[in-house]
């Protein structure tokens, strides 16, 4: 049966290297499934890798009794030797590291932490707000990097009360430099030219990752160090971290260990959430072209977002007005709710994870399917959530259209369990996701409460750039202050 999964077409040794050296490398994965259907077989340089692309057999490698998370390839090559482990690419949950972080930081994440530190979200994109007023309607906002900005600082003022004070200044904050350094290099280092680049002697690209670590790491440890020089009583991550103790062990998290999640903390957490925010921004006037396949469905999405952009501006106006936005508003918002749900079934920034066979399951192969296919012991299934969001089976005869509606009230929750995944799944699921989804909302009925918004170039087609997130490329929009607004 595990010779049922149908291998796509590729070269000797190389495999199938060229298969996926597209610009976006997901994308090239997610469009083999149209050939191959919904599990297939790719293989790299003799290695063997397994997807999955529609939903029915998302939802068993969703199953925890069976299978658990990999960090597969890409995460692995973000650890280095001997080094503590972050939660995100702890290869197995069952590392004392891992567990260590996980048993103090998922109460720290919880509903009422997250709560607490929304005046500091609500402080950082107030300083968006304005400096968008500021440049007045004629500037080209470039909104991928205004929404990185939105995001760092917000994640460093919230976990470690740190201002990196991105607004303020025209490049980015050095951390971002190198944090892009790392994930370019991560990527290109599972294409094919950067593959033969890395058996070049002259390959300089480990010792530049390196030294991008090493540059974010010291961040991180400055802050850390000082922290505990300067205490303070702020229910902050760091302080979490510095003080929360196991509740099974009774053992502090030391600084390396601290250190290490920081930093996860500053990339996982503001990569994928300013994706979001920006890829569900560019939804007001345009749709993504490149994943639909069908040209003229263009047209008809153009139309349908201009509708959902009223809808969400109606129900910020309706529920927040024009004053002060509170945490509290944000339970009354579904429609922008069902906004930031269709953005990331569509996009999600995560746009994969890897699934492995457990180690305490004790069957040598699992069969998906009804035992059409198997899957042996060591596998490793890349889960292309992207293509399996959009499943017909699920989402109807439109996968591809922008409808926060279906994301909304009962059509949403009697979607099947695994229907929609941009989150990921069990243990290893996403532990910001509650602070994710504060920041966006916050910011998204923020914006909405101050500006109309049109797109700086009016035939701009959604441009997908990835480093290992994905997010959206060269896209520029301009600000209006609205009536009234001051
Ligand atoms: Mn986040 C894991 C998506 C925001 C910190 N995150 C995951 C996974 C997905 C994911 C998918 C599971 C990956 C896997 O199975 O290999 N995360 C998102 C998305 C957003 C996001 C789509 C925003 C939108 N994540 C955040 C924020 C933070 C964060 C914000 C931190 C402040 N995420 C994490 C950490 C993990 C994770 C840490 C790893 C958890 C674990 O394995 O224990």
């Amino acid at each position: 049966a595990r010779n049922n999964i149908p291998a796509v077409a590729g070269y000797p040794i190389v495999g199938n290297v060229f298969n996926v050296n597209d610009e976006v490398p997901v994308r090239a994965i997610e469009n083999l499934a149209d050939t191959y259907g919904g599990i297939y077989k790719l293989r790299f340089f003799g290695r063997e890798i397994f997807v999955v692309a529609n939903h029915e057999l998302l939802e068993e490698m969703c199953d925890e009794k069976r299978f658990w998370k990999a960090a597969g390839e890409a995460l692995e090559k973000l650890n280095r030797p001997g080094e503590r482990l972050g939660l995100f690419t702890a290869p197995s949950e069952e590392l004392p590291d891992w567990q260590q972080a996980h048993r103090i930081l998922v109460p720290a994440f919880g509903p009422l932490p997250v709560q607490d530190i929304f005046p500091e979200m609500h402080d950082i994109a107030t300083q968006m707000i304005l400096k968008w007023a500021r440049q007045g309607s004629d500037f080209r906002i470039p909104v991928t990097l205004d929404f990185t900005r939105l995001t760092l600082d917000t994640i460093a003022l919230c976990s470690m009360d740190t201002r990196f004070n991105s607004f303020y200044r025209e490049d980015m904050h050095p951390f971002v430099d190198a944090m892009n350094v790392l994930l370019g290099a991560t990527s290109e280092s599972l294409r094919a030219g950067g593959i033969i680049k890395s058996m070049m002697p002259w390959d300089d690209t480990l010792k530049r990752v390196g030294a991008a670590r090493d540059f974010m790491d010291n961040i991180a440890m400055d802050l850390v160090k000082y922290r505990r020089a300067h205490p303070t009583d702020k229910r902050d991550l760091l302080n979490a971290m510095i003080n929360g103790k196991d509740p099974k062990t009774g053992l502090h998290m030391d600084d390396k260990l601290i250190t290490s999640n920081m930093t996860t903390f500053l990339v996982a957490g503001h990569e994928t959430t300013s994706g979001l925010l920006s890829t569900q921004t560019s939804r007001v006037t345009e749709m993504d072209r490149s994943l639909t396949h069908i040209a003229g469905f263009a047209f008809y999405a153009l139309l349908k977002n201009r509708h959902t952009y009223l809808a969400a501006q109606e129900e910020v106006d309706r529920v927040v007005g024009r004053g002060q936005l509170t945490a509290e508003h944000l339970k009354d918002l579904p429609y922008l709710t069902g906004v930031l749900r269709e953005t990331l079934r569509l996009h999600p920034t995560a746009p994969g994870f890897v699934r492995t066979i457990r180690p305490d399951n004790p069957n040598e192969f699992e069969y998906l399917a009804g035992g059409k296919y198997a899957l042996r012991r060591g596998d490793n299934v890349l889960c292309a959530i992207g293509k399996a969001q959009r499943d017909p089976e699920v989402y109807g005869p439109d996968p591809d259209a922008f409808r926060p509606e279906r994301m909304m009230g009962k059509a949403y929750e009697e979607l099947p369990n695994s229907a929609w995944q941009a989150f990921g799944t069990g243990a290893r699921a996403c532990i910001g996701r509650g602070f994710a989804w504060q920041e966006a909302l916050a910011a998204m009925a923020m914006v909405f409460q101050s500006f109309e918004l049109v797109l700086a170039d009016e035939d701009y087609q959604l441009k997908i750039k990835q480093t290992l997130t994905i997010k959206p490329d060269d896209f520029y929009m301009r600000a209006t202050l609205r009536e009234g607004v001051t």
